[in-house]
């Protein structure tokens, strides 16, 4: 049994000292979270009745902050409050009881010292080993032998789950445990007995490579950190017109904006587990992302992206680096486009979102749409299919035998220079595909009032989705059909137009015909065919 996070919130484990000399354990506890702790356990040997309201208060911050928190040896405790988990020695219940009383989420970790004691310890309702004491500690009197890094690394390897290494560790050797196979260190006097506990916690988290939390919690720290990422936002180059279509930038109340011929405008949003998955993407790769989807709308739009306003909400968890990390992808999204920040906001929030808004120029003859798709016409697209979805399920099932899809799932490019071609040949209906090509057709079926019927012994199955495909015995006609998130184009016109195009876009190809109006928009759409993202809005 292994919680799904359990190696991340293993890397800093803070637990509380009833011995401290001038902390109480909630201050312990704010101290370690707001130095990036990545785990927290409540242990006091003393627990009395009177201690409930601390235990829930600690509970209670830690849930704020999303980081586990876990009792110790007491399983009732952690019940009554609601804990992630417990701790148990070895002379404590039976992790199996545990697991009954707590249910198969919370997470559960065992004590050993010796390779009897991993022998011991049930690894079917367990999710993690402390390992121990590595250092001589005061902290606790029974702790058994220092075992030192070589024994550490011997019950490591021994170990049949993650191992978080315990006693006498601080920011100095921390570093050693992790060579030596620990995924984490576990630490209480390093921090509660230190002179400057908050200053330990830091140099703690640097070790361990957690960033510190930020707490948006005045108007205060928006503003000074809003001032450091527009320090480093994209230049504007006052020569080019592209880049410098606001009089007035970013940074004050609003952008004040050259006037634009034809603008075009669009927004979309991204949402924490329902678009990105932060154990899957960096917050960089995140922020690029967030900007290339909301720009396949205006390259769908035959529109040259100008600018874009980002509006985050930020739960507290997210640390600065994250928050500046997701910036350096939204720059660099921005700088590959040639477009500009012109502003947005952050706001504390329980869910990490970004909303994004796009500004683009409009072609001066052209604006597709999906209604301009007409019987007789073809149906094509610019680009392989299935892939981005293939990439995601590679990202579920820990696979990383297929490197192209997962990239085209984390790095989606805005197809600006397949929309310039096609608004070459006048191409009246185009659209992204984001949900899939099934649901896509459909939308420019349903809008055109036209039916559209695939013929699947044209789609184009690009050799790695094959392979991925062979390997779990899916179907790539159906992956084709259903994925999404490829942001390649769909588009509609006549078969000879079509030739040209494809001489300058080699990978597209057609997936088949405009017919008049049948009773149904997709005739031959398969019955177990659906469309990749439920519940996605129509977005402008
Ligand atoms: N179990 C083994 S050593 C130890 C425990 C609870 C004490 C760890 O405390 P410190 O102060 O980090 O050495
Ligand atoms: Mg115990």
């Amino acid at each position: 049994m292994v919680a799904p996070d359990i190696n991340q919130n293993l890397r800093f484990y803070f637990i509380t000292d009833e011995n401290a000399p001038a902390c109480s354990p909630l201050r312990q506890v704010e101290i370690a979270i707001n130095a990036g702790a990545s785990m927290i356990q409540y242990r006091n040997k003393f627990f009395s009745i009177n201690d409930i309201k601390d235990v829930e208060a600690i509970c209670k911050l830690c849930k704020t902050h999303s980081v586990p928190f876990i009792v110790n040896d007491d399983i009732l405790l952690a019940k009554a409050v609601g804990a992630d988990g417990v701790h148990l020695g070895q002379n404590d219940e039976a992790a199996a009881i545990a697991r009954a009383v707590l249910g198969p989420d919370v997470i559960i970790g065992a004590s050993a010292s010796t390779s009897d004691e991993i022998e011991k310890v049930d690894p079917t309702a367990c999710d993690y080993i402390g390992v121990g004491p590595v250092f001589s500690t005061a902290t606790k009197a029974d702790a058994g032998q220092v075992i030192g890094l070589e024994g550490l690394k011997l019950l490591v390897e021994q170990s049949p789950l993650p191992v978080v290494a315990i006693g006498g560790i601080d920011s100095t050797t921390a570093m050693e445990c992790f060579e030596n196979g620990a995924l984490g260190v576990c630490v209480i006097s390093c921090i509660t007995r230190a002179k400057d506990p908050a200053h330990q916690a830091m140099s703690m988290a640097k070790a361990c490579g957690c960033n510190p939390r930020i707490l948006i919690s005045g108007w205060t720290d928006e503003f000074s950190m809003i001032e450091r990422l527009l320090d480093v936002a994209p230049q504007i180059d006052q020569s080019d017109p592209k880049t410098s279509i606001f009089k007035i930038p970013a940074g004050d109340d609003a952008a004040l904006s050259k006037p634009i011929s034809r603008p075009v405008i669009t927004t979309d949003t991204q949402k924490d587990k329902i678009h990105f998955r932060r154990e899957w993407q960096t917050l960089s790769e995140i922020g690029r992302k967030a900007v290339e989807v909301t720009f396949s709308d205006l390259a769908a739009s035959y529109a040259v992206p100008l600018s874009l306003f980002v509006n985050l909400s930020l739960p507290s968890y997210l640390s600065e680096k994250n928050i500046e990390n997701l910036y350096h992808g939204i720059y660099n999204a921005l700088n590959y486009h040639q477009a500009t920040l012109g502003g947005g906001n952050i706001s504390k929030g329980k869910e990490f979102s970004i909303d994004l808004f796009a500004v683009g120029e409009g072609h001066p003859d052209i604006f597709p749409l999906r209604s301009n798709a007409m019987p007789g016409d073809g149906v094509y697209v610019t680009g392989p299919l299935g892939l981005a979805r293939a990439g995601l399920e590679c990202l579920e099932n820990k696979d990383t035998d297929f490197p192209d899809l997962i990239k085209k799932f984390k790095h989606p490019c805005a197809r600006f220079d397949a929309a310039r071609i096609l608004a070459k040949y006048k191409v009246g209906c185009v659209m992204d595909i984001s949900d899939g090509l099934a649901g896509d057709a459909n939308h420019i079926a349903t809008a055109a009032g036209i039916s559209i019927r695939f013929d699947m012994s044209l789609f184009d199955v690009d050799p790695s989705l094959n392979a991925y495909c062979k390997k779990y015995q899916a179907d790539p006609l159906k992956m084709i059909l259903a994925g999404g998130e490829d942001y390649e184009l769909i588009f509609t016109c006549k078969d000879d137009i079509f030739k040209q195009i494809n001489e300058k876009l080699p990978e597209s190809f057609q997936v088949g015909a405009c017919l008049p109006y049948e009773g149904k928009h997709m005739v031959n759409l398969p019955a177990d065919v659906v469309s990749y993202q439920h519940g996605r809005g129509e977005k402008k």
